[in-house]
């Protein structure tokens, strides 16, 4: 893979560029496998970042995601629009447009989006919308205005990515239960993996998939969620097992409603950038038999993304 480019925008601060070296994974992945959440940043140049942005990464192109495709074994990749891009989906779009196919989209909208707009996402390969909750990385959006794009975007059969963090599920739990689509949940809900497995906090989150059979998990970013700290890189080939028993729960619980992704290219990372091979052999550790490895990498991904194929 070719190193990280700077563009026309200074990054943030404290910003580290996404690792240019992955590992080969000794984790084979199943024929199909599909990468479920990852990005593209620009380039800037080309694709500039959002104004209203809370962040400014480094540039991270399409065709350095479809490397990294290959390099690990994935045969395809969802594409979900990042915050620093906000509502405008055009490098996500080039980048679906550019995949032969092998890449899927979820984009964000907001109300002001015409019919039309919607069905050029739909004809480059979009099949959701993200719903970004976390304080940090978005202004707020009233419930409202999220519903209506809820029910514009239910009637092109797509569904609704949510990102939030643990605290916040029960204040988001009435909008999220009334969302007319599938709705899949970014990295878990963020448990707090420092607290216990079978404690109240995520037994809510258990609850909520358990209630709600419209509700998925992406079982992504241990790297985020670890308090355990980083692997050496190269060293050991299992890392954030703090993580493990989180993940392990969703995918043996709910194993018809798990996505995995790479999270590539990490943004927001500040302590250390994960390798992308490491985090393959991760898999393994949450999708212990090839049964379950099969439906979050291949059978799952393929139903939500490529139901025609399936
Ligand atoms: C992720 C996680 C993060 C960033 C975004 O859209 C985004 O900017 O989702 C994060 O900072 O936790 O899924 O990429």
């Amino acid at each position: 893979m070719s190193k990280p480019t700077t563009g026309p925008f200074e990054k943030t601060p404290g910003w580290l560029d996404w690792f240019d070296g992955p590992s080969q994974p000794q984790f084979r992945l199943p024929a199909g496998a599909v990468d479920a959440h990852c990005h593209v940043f620009g380039p800037g140049a080309v694709f500039p970042y959002a104004p209203e942005r809370k962040y400014t990464p480094c540039d991270a192109s399409k065709e350095q995601l479809f490397a990294l495709r290959d390099h690990l074994g994935f045969a395809r990749n969802v594409i979900v629009q990042a915050t620093c891009h906000g509502a405008d989906n055009r490098a996500l779009v080039d980048a679906c447009l550019a995949s032969n196919g092998r890449a899927r989209g979820v984009a964000t909208v907001r109300r002001s989006v015409t019919d039309d707009e919607l069905q050029r996402l739909h004809a480059a390969g979009v099949r959701g919308v993200r719903f970004n909750f976390v304080k940090r990385l978005v202004d707020f959006t009233p419930k409202d205005e999220l519903m209506e794009i809820a029910a514009r975007i239910a009637r092109l059969d797509w569904h609704v990515v949510v990102y939030f963090e643990a605290p916040d599920l029960p204040e988001l739990w009435d909008f999220f239960t009334a969302l007319p689509t599938t709705v899949v949940v970014d990295h878990m809900g963020r448990p707090d993996v420092s607290k216990p497995v079978d404690g109240p906090e995520f037994a809510l989150f258990l609850k909520f998939m358990r209630e709600h059979p419209n509700v998925w998990s992406k079982v992504s970013c241990p790297e985020r969620l670890s308090k355990s700290g980083p692997p050496a890189l190269h060293g050991e080939r299992a890392p954030y097992r703090d993580v493990v028993p989180f993940a392990r729960r969703i995918v043996e619980t709910f194993p018809d409603r798990v996505l995995w992704g790479t999270d590539w290219p990490h943004p927001n990372l500040k302590d250390h950038m994960p390798d992308d091979g490491l985090l393959v052999d991760f898999i393994p550790h949450i999708a212990p038999t090839p049964e379950l490895q099969r439906k979050l990498l291949v059978d799952n991904p393929m139903r939500l993304y490529w139901p025609e194929e399936v």
